[in-house]
């Protein structure tokens, strides 16, 4: 049956993405909001009560004060015009009668995991893509090339209908899928029926369903690319697609524009990788309760020390080192503040994690009460390959050289005068 179809395309590539994601997770614990505006966003103080008949209290949009944004909504929460990064207020203003949930990530981290051994069990070619999307490929997924009755494209429907029903049995949760010839016009295609949709296009179906689209559409035309298209008069792919190559070249760069004309003609041959490098390991805490920088030095100290700890054992086991070492930290009231500085070598041991990591507590003003402490080793490279001789160094990382490539190695000493 493979290769007998002379219009399917070499590759069929699908992006999947979830619905209103944290939103329709937090669904799955409160049904009663089925349906209605639900905005999550808030602190841990709007987490829902339970009343003694049974039912649950949830906090209203309009009783919120405070610089919060929506972090999602529900499509009904959209139909007001309340959208992700929108200010709490602002959105209360438009909808006060939604729901406001806080944040649950480890929820929403273990429904990512779900979904995605869901699809892996069915296409095993899996991209990962952030915490509610992946790439699949299912050019050689069985079956996939076979036509249903006279539409040859009926066993790639039929497939990714199968997805979408192992995700939702998987988790509960629906997602959309747009199914192409690649990784671009899927990510646009997988938009184009939110939410729960299913969108299949050929090349054919470019300049009917891409062309009118807004550029800002394609991935990888940002608002500032956007808004210069803008200015010259190009608003659609399908006018992008039409413009000059001299005039994209004067305005956005030989490579860039060569990139744009490509993009608007739906060309793009980059394959789904199946492995990525990590950018960066982590470790943090959010602690029993708010600790102080002076009054609890002690305890912090510790949990410093063990977050190291634990941060070089993962490096040692994953076979990573590190240049860039960086601390977060989350005060009460939510504000959170990073700093970093970049080694002159890679570390990997934990006293060399903690003493820069402790140069960069000095760069913040401690005096407010913390709740999460973090620390993060970046600018990763296997052990013996480093590129030899690297003396760059981050601007702005004042309180660098000192950790640098004297690497200590064994226990970290715990006298070293952190939070103070
Ligand atoms: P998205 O997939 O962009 O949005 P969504 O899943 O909420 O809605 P859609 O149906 O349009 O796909 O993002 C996935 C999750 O990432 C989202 O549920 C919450 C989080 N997120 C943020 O934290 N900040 C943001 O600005 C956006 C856009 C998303
Ligand atoms: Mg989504
Ligand atoms: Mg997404």
């Amino acid at each position: 049956m493979a290769d007998s179809t002379p219009s399917l395309p070499d590759r069929l590539i699908a992006h999947l993405d979830m619905d209103a994601f944290y939103a329709s997770v937090e669904l799955l614990r409160y049904p009663e909001l089925k349906g209605m505006p639900v905005v999550v966003g808030g602190r841990r103080a709007h987490t829902p009560q339970l009343r003694a008949d049974g039912t649950r209290e949830f906090y209203k949009l309009q009783d919120y004060t405070g610089r919060g944004v929506v972090t999602t909504s529900t499509y009904p929460a959209r139909a007001l015009g309340v959208f992700s990064a929108m200010g709490l207020m602002k959105a209360a203003l438009l909808a006060p009668q939604a729901i406001l949930l806080p944040a649950d990530f480890e929820a929403y981290r273990h429904y990512s995991r779900l979904f995605k051994a869901a699809v892996r069990e069915m296409a095993p070619v899996v991209e990962d893509r952030g915490i509610d999307e992946i790439y699949i490929d299912l050019t050689d997924v069985p079956g996939v090339r076979d036509p249903v009755g006279h539409d040859p494209l009926g066993g790639v429907r039929s497939l990714a209908r199968d997805i979408k029903n192992s995700v939702f049995s998987a988790t509960g949760l629906t997602c959309s899928i747009g199914v192409t010839p690649n990784k671009l016009l899927s990510k646009i295609a997988s938009e184009l029926d939110k939410p729960d949709g299913l969108t299949v296009l050929t090349m054919d179906d470019l300049p009917t369903r891409i062309w009118p689209l807004p550029v800002r559409r394609i991935n990888g035309i940002g608002p500032k690319a956007g808004a210069r298209l803008n200015e010259l008069g190009i608003e659609t792919v399908g006018q992008l697609a039409q413009a000059p190559q001299e005039l994209l070249s004067q305005h956005f760069g030989p490579g860039y524009s060569v990139w744009l004309h490509q993009a608007a003609w739906g060309l793009d041959d980059r394959p789904v990788v199946t492995y990525s490098e990590p950018v960066s390991i982590s470790r943090e805490t959010t602690f029993e309760r708010d600790l102080h920088a002076k009054r609890d030095r002690a305890e912090l100290s510790s949990i410093f020390t063990a977050l190291c700890e634990q941060l070089s054992s993962d490096l040692q086991r994953k076979g990573y080192q590190g240049r860039t070492i960086g601390i977060k930290l989350r005060f009460e009231g939510f504000r959170t503040v990073t700093r970093d500085l970049t080694l002159d070598a890679p570390v990997q041991d934990a006293a060399s994690i903690r003493q820069a990591a402790g140069q960069c507590l000095k760069r913040v003003d401690l005096t407010q009460r913390l709740r999460l402490l973090g620390v993060r080793v970046g600018k990763l490279s296997r052990p013996g390959t480093e590129e030899p001789g690297r003396k760059t160094r981050r601007a702005g990382a004042s309180a660098g050289g000192a950790a640098g490539a004297a690497a200590q190695s064994g226990p970290v000493p715990e006298t070293l005068p952190l939070f103070d």
